[in-house]
């Protein structure tokens, strides 16, 4: 007689181990692709759960399922924080679901500066419900390059700069310093400001204390909200906002809900309420966030 219990882990395991001492996976149906670039491993996955997902260097990006949650909070609220977004730059985000969202605004011109190109590629072949259809949206520009040589010497052009990027591991590690948001500044209008992943408040609080005071040495208002992202670690996300004059605490329901509702768009995450109570944190994570 066996007393042993069937193995959890048999079959096709997608399995993150993070750089902090974390496992964390799904079980796969299909794997759908894998391709190496100069830049980083691409990987596509088909999975019971979660849908067809994104992994960058062992890391997952985005998942069919909850890629809406991520996508609507970095892009909504500073879209919502700032009184009229038209010229719009996104850093990273190959797999098109911040250009989606930044679309839905109904006056943007977004210009997208992706290094990778491959991973457009790739998800626009193996997971095309997360850009549905915004890369060939004609108000939307996307550059193949570096976007820190990108944002280097530009004139102050953008109302809201978008970082999607990575971890701050490999080739994002320049996108979380202090040179980078020094450009990102100057590139900016008077009242522009920047939304940024800013990592896991729970396993990666080192890496968020240090962003925040590189965006401190920068901008006057840096703010920090939370969501949640279930196939990220920990579950909880941060995002941050660098703004030269648009405080996105400061912003009445009333005002909120009326931007709102004249951009006339269908979300599953964000809403006004949610928008103001993202920036709410529980003290452990206010502690470690600080203040200006
Ligand atoms: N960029 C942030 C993903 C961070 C996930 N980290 C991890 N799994 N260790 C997402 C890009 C989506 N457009």
């Amino acid at each position: 007689m066996s007393t042993e219990a069937a193995n959890p882990l048999s079959g096709d395991w997608y399995l993150e181990q993070e750089t902090f001492g974390y496992v964390q996976g799904a079980h796969v149906r299909q794997r759908l692709a894998r391709a190496q670039t100069s830049f980083q491993a691409i990987e596509l996955i088909d999975t019971d759960l979660f849908g067809r997902c994104l992994i960058l260097d062992g890391a997952l990006q985005t998942t069919e399922w909850d890629e809406f949650m991520y996508h609507e909070m970095l892009v909504h609220v500073p879209l919502f924080t700032h009184p009229n977004p038209r010229n719009i730059l996104i850093i990273g985000g190959g797999d098109g679901g911040t250009l989606r969202r930044v679309l839905e605004h109904p006056a943007t011109q977004p210009v997208q500066v992706e290094i990778d190109p491959a991973v457009i590629d790739q998800c626009r072949k193996y997971i095309p419900a997360i850009s549905n259809g915004a890369f060939s949206d004609p108000r939307a520009k996307v550059v193949i390059g570096d976007g820190f040589e990108f944002i280097r010497n530009r004139p102050a052009a953008f109302d809201v700069i978008l970082v999607d990027s990575t971890d701050p591991v490999g080739p994002a590690v320049p996108l979380f310093e202090e040179p980078f948001y020094r450009d990102v500044s100057q590139a900016l209008t008077d009242d522009g400001l920047l939304a940024a992943q800013s990592n896991s408040p729970i396993y990666m609080a080192s890496q968020l204390k240090a962003q925040l005071s590189n965006l401190r040495a920068v901008f006057p208002i840096v703010r920090t909200y939370i969501g949640l992202v279930p196939t990220y670690p920990g579950g909880v996300w941060s995002f941050t906002i660098a703004s030269k004059r648009h405080d996105p605490t400061r912003l009445s329901l009333d005002d909120l809900s009326a931007r709102v509702a004249s951009a006339g768009l269908t979300t599953r995450y964000y809403t006004p309420q949610i928008h103001q109570a993202a920036f709410v944190l529980p003290p452990f994570i206010a502690e470690l966030v600080g203040s200006d």
